[in-house]
């Protein structure tokens, strides 16, 4: 959330920095913003919503300068507005904020006492006025962010510029990502490598606590004990083309298409087919004195993580536990010696769950975990680093990287029942096996979009829907009912099917869907049994079920989708399917923005 961009440069950076943010717009489109430094002035532009609008005011009124900073907000503090928007401006600093400074209340009091003006609701200006108090008394830029620095409480990922002193950056991190790119004659700051590719593939990734000062020829990186450090600099390999929407109408939609591709790209790296053998990255620890794990995640990942606990302790027999990430940490969990804590994030930099993974840590866990970004924070704090090979996912519902995470998480809990000698070798060729099916079992799933396009008018409509699902089905429920809720904006809830009976079941009328899924086998018929109690009360019923379930249980349905049969393993990675594009399609016909939909953002780098 929220997106940094910070060039000093050798001609004018208005440009850039404005397409540095259109790299980051993902992470929040509620403002944005940009200040450089010409003449020994400040410049800065900034507009509410989407960055469509701070291009018109760029058009209508350029932005000179060369070295400037540039910022996409999803708000925290202080509504979404011209005057909340960054860059915030104090005196002689500028400044931009990823994050949430916890203690601004007592901050902005002490300030205000001092004679400060403030001109936002915004945590992030007391920031700018700290440090441009210290400046106006005399300290160099340096100085004062150093003094500044220990006083801020929360997560932060700042750009600091000054009016006196345009020759130069500073940036600062501490639980929020900040990158800092090294050029030809200039330098380059920013919240992730995508945001730099196309000025810079050479970045170094500032650790916890890191400073650094960003001139044209030079980055010196300071750490929190304002000790000068060198931070390793690496290839970023982000891609530097704009990626496009190609003939889809939205991202949303073409990386729900793209899952069969994205899901055969992933399980390359976790299976050795001829050798029918599941296989792991290198890592250094014995999987097989694992006793517990713990997954810790937020959202759509946690509903990954959910599926998960059925399969590690199907398979694996080995007790789990799971938590939503801002849980975790406050509920003192008890983690024991030889538990394996494995995190879950797309971005790998999810504000909760990297704190919890730090709390694990320190807690003496064996760390896995499951990210899209394997040079994010969480893929660097790692024992156990499972990519999904799933490419950027820029519709901030997440939906490909949903299906790669459940692709590497059925490896991983073949690969723990291997090593705790669960499985036999026959069994594991199995399990390959049916993992390669998946892909294609995707595209027979796909193939029913124009159908479920057809029933986007019978959940439209509705205020609320339900999902019922058993087994690893219900979080599928579960996240199916996420989906709806994030584009289309209608209440919508995912129960396990028997479950409905003590309480949901007063919700149904003939004015809510319900939608089942339920794919044939050893749960079918409790399933369908739920289904009924359901009808039998009058509610509509769309059942996601294959062609053996849906002749037995299809009959009275509103409507019905039928997926390949396909074995219990692997019918997660399919169900996915429908109900992301059952979503999709209500959203469309809702008119919503599918892409951006309100209030929400990716990369939740605040708590
Ligand atoms: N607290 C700041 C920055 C918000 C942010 O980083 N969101 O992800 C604000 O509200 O402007």
């Amino acid at each position: 959330m929220c997106g940094i961009v910070g060039i000093v440069g050798r001609e004018a950076v208005a440009q850039r920095l404005y397409d540095g943010l259109k790299r980051l717009e993902y992470r929040g489109y509620d403002s944005a913003g940009i200040c450089t430094v010409q003449g020994g002035e400040f410049e800065r532009r900034r507009a509410e919503g989407k960055l469509d609008n701070l291009a018109r005011q760029l058009a209508a009124e350029a932005l000179h300068g060369d070295v400037g900073i540039a910022h996409t907000r999803w708000a925290t503090h202080g509504a979404p507005t011209v005057d909340n928007a960054h860059p915030h401006i104090a005196g002689p600093v500028a400044l931009v904020h990823n994050g949430i400074i916890e203690n601004f209340k007592p901050l902005r009091d002490e300030l205000i006492a001092d004679g400060r003006k403030f001109l936002s609701e915004t945590d992030s200006e007391v920031v700018a006025h700290l440090v441009a108090r210290e400046v106006e008394n005399g300290k160099s830029p340096t100085e004062a962010v150093a003094t500044v620095l220990p006083r801020l409480h929360g997560a932060f990922a700042i750009a600091f510029l000054f009016k006196d002193h345009p020759d130069q950056i500073i940036g600062a991190r501490m639980g929020a990502p900040l990158t800092v790119g090294y050029g030809e004659g200039e330098n380059y700051l920013g919240s992730d490598a995508l945001a730099l590719a196309p000025l810079t593939q050479k970045i170094a990734y500032l650790e916890e606590g890191d400073w650094a000062v960003v001139k044209r020829d030079s980055i010196q990186i300071y750490d929190r004990a304002n000790k000068p450090v060198n931070r390793e600099i690496v290839e970023s390999g982000a891609l530097a083309t704009r990626i496009e929407k190609g003939n889809y109408r939205h991202f949303m939609q073409k990386e729900i298409f793209e899952q069969p591709i994205v899901v055969a790209q992933t399980l390359q790296s976790y299976v050795r087919p001829f050798e029918g053998k599941v296989a792991l990255p290198d890592f250094d620890f014995d999987l097989s004195t694992v006793n517990r794990v713990t997954i810790v995640a937020c959202g759509t990942s946690f509903y990954a993580g959910m599926v998960a606990k059925y399969w590690f302790e199907q398979f694996a027999r080995v007790p789990v536990d799971i938590d939503v990430a801002s849980e975790f940490r406050y509920r003192q969990p008890v983690l024991e010696p030889g538990g394996l804590a494995l995190f879950i994030s797309q971005s790998g930099e999810t504000a909760d769950t990297l704190a919890a993974l730090r709390h694990a840590r320190e807690e003496g866990q064996t760390i896995a975990v499951v990210v899209n970004v394997p040079t994010s924070s969480m893929a660097r704090e790692a024992d156990l680093l499972l990519p999904t090979h799933a490419g950027p996912e820029i519709g901030v519902a997440s939906t490909k990287a949903f299906t790669c995470q459940l692709s590497v998480l059925a490896a991983l809990a073949a690969n723990l029942a291997r090593a705790k000698g669960r499985l036999t070798e026959d069994e594991e060729r199995e399990i390959v096996e049916h993992l390669r099916e998946a892909p294609e079992a995707m595209n027979q799933a796909l193939n029913h979009d124009e159908d479920i396009a057809g029933m986007a008018h019978l959940v439209a409509p509705a205020r609320d829907v339900l999902y019922l699902g058993r087994g690893p089905d219900y979080p599928m429920a579960l996240e199916g009912a996420l989906k709806l809720k994030e584009i289309s904006y209608i209440h919508a809830e995912g129960y396990a099917a028997g479950e409905m009976k003590h309480g949901p079941i007063a919700l149904i009328d003939d004015l809510v869907p319900v939608i089942v899924l339920a794919p044939s086998g050893p749960l079918f018929e409790k399933t369908v049994s739920n289904m009924q109690e359901v009808r039998a009360r009058g509610g509509k019923i769309i059942l996601i079920s294959d062609a053996k379930g849906l002749a037995e249980a299809g009959e009275g349905c509103v409507a019905t989708i039928e997926m390949p049969e396909v074995h219990p393993l692997i019918a997660p990675l399919v169900y996915a399917v429908p109900v992301q594009l059952l979503a999709y399609h209500v959203a469309v016909a809702k008119g919503t923005d599918v892409d951006q939909p309100r209030n929400l953002a990716k990369s939740v780098t605040v708590e």
